[in-house]
């Protein structure tokens, strides 16, 4: 079998790189070692920055983005038990984030991949990848009990933190990481959200809390836990009573509760391995940085890597160039640095740190009431929330 870019991994990232190579007439092919559904049951993501959305309709399948996703002007911080909020459309000139599910947007995606007949094999096992340093990558694979061999010119790691693609060239990397001492225990619900027009950061001396949604029906709410917690020991009505501590009073009345549809614990990890380009074998998304969720980046990192590899790809096959090949790595890191940079400060800021001590909680304090007081600092987290321009 022969195509002329192999993708590795059938989330966000690789799913949007297949789409956008397959509207410049570029051949590609699909390996993913789970099975659709499975993909689709990840309850991850659910904030969009305009340039992730704008990515969406020039692959073609922005359409049920707009009439589904829904646009927030402001995000809220609530600390010392009161909410303030920040004008990000405000302090932005004009920028907006969506609210519209990672679940959502990777069926989409499947969806136009399938409406176009392109090829993505699920349960592709014992993917291993070869001869990127030369001219003639070939990526090997078990489907169905039969051993399969993808010749082609490139190879896209798009396989997440876990893949085979790092690993792969793991002697060749530098990398850098940072684990936190805490991990988000995150339930979702199909409750109307609290605050159906803000995402809502929490900081409070129970710990972090944040209030989100994905629909006007379904929300998704998080809570700082240790990590070592169990989501066996956190029952519905713990989850519910443990987030109403965490928020002001007025917000905490409003809260609607339900039965959880799913509950689960991830840890906190900021990661960025160096460099993202090996010949021709790319990383790209989670398989290259990871951040903490709390600056609501990590999907819209991987739509920028897709943006700039899907751009060096396409001039590659139309110019015959190799300049934005060249390029894509250096371009790429400079934007998740900046961010790492960020993920990291509003992590850093919002949560409760076991050596947080009474300085380090005084300088939480003061820096939390300099943001919402100084026009300067509320632009900076606002033009950050938003997101850097490509
Ligand atoms: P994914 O989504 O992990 O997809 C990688 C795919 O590769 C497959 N794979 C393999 N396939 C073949 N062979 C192998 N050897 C393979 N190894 C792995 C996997 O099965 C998988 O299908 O990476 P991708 O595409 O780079 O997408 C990245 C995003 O998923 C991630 O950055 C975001 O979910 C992060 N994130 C958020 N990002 C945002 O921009 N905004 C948010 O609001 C936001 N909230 C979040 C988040 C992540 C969270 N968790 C649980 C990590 C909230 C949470 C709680
Ligand atoms: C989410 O809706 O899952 C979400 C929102 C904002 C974040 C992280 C996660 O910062």
């Amino acid at each position: 079998m022969r195509t002329q870019v192999a993708i590795i991994g059938a989330g966000p990232s690789g799913l949007l790189l297949g789409q956008l190579l397959h509207k410049a007439g570029i051949d590609n092919v699909i390996l993913e070692r789970q099975t659709g559904d499975y993909v689709l049951g990840r309850i991850r993501a659910g904030i969009l920055e305009q340039v992730t959305v704008d990515l969406m309709d020039e692959a073609g399948v922005g359409s049920r983005l707009h009439q589904e996703g829904i646009v927030h002007h402001a995000i809220e911080l609530v600390f010392s038990g009161e909410r303030h909020p920040i004008d990000v459309t405000g302090l932005t000139g004009g920028k907006v984030v969506t609210a519209y599910g990672q679940t959502e947007l990777t069926r989409d995606l499947m969806e136009a991949r399938a409406a176009a007949g392109l090829p993505t094999v699920y349960e592709a096992q014992d993917v291993s990848l070869h001869g990127f340093d030369g001219d003639s990558p070939v990526v090997r694979y078990r489907h169905k009990g039969e051993d399969v061999e993808l010749r082609c010119d490139f190879i896209a790691g798009c396989d997440g933190f876990h893949g085979v693609a790092r690993a792969t060239v793991k002697d060749r990397v530098t990398e850098h990481e940072k684990v936190y001492p805490f991990g988000w225990l995150g339930v979702l619900a199909d409750v109307p959200p609290v605050s159906p027009h803000a995402i809502v950061y929490g900081n409070s001396e129970r710990g972090f809390s944040l209030c989100s949604m994905r629909s006007m029906t379904r929300s998704r709410y998080y809570v700082q836990c240790p990590l070592d917690d169990k989501v066996e020991a956190w029952s519905d009505q713990r989850f519910w009573d443990e987030l109403r501590r965490r928020v002001d009073p007025e917000l905490a009345e409003r809260i609607v509760t339900g039965p959880s549809i799913e509950k689960s614990i991830a840890p906190l990890r900021s990661f960025v391995a160096e460099p993202m380009r090996f010949g021709r074998l790319f990383l790209a998304g989670d398989a290259a940085h990871i951040v903490p969720p709390t600056g609501a980046k990590g999907l819209n990192l991987a739509a920028s890597d897709v943006k700039y590899l899907s751009a060096g790809l396409i001039e590659h096959y139309r110019d015959k160039s190799m300049a934005g090949i060249d390029a894509y790595s250096a371009r790429a890191l400079k934007r998740v640095w900046k961010a790492e940079r960020f993920s990291w400060w509003l992590t850093t800021l919002m949560h409760r740190f076991p050596d947080t001590g009474s300085f380090g909680q005084r300088m939480q304090d003061a820096e939390l009431d300099y943001l919402v007081h100084s026009q300067a600092a509320s632009t900076v987290l606002a033009e950050n929330y938003v997101g850097m321009p490509l």
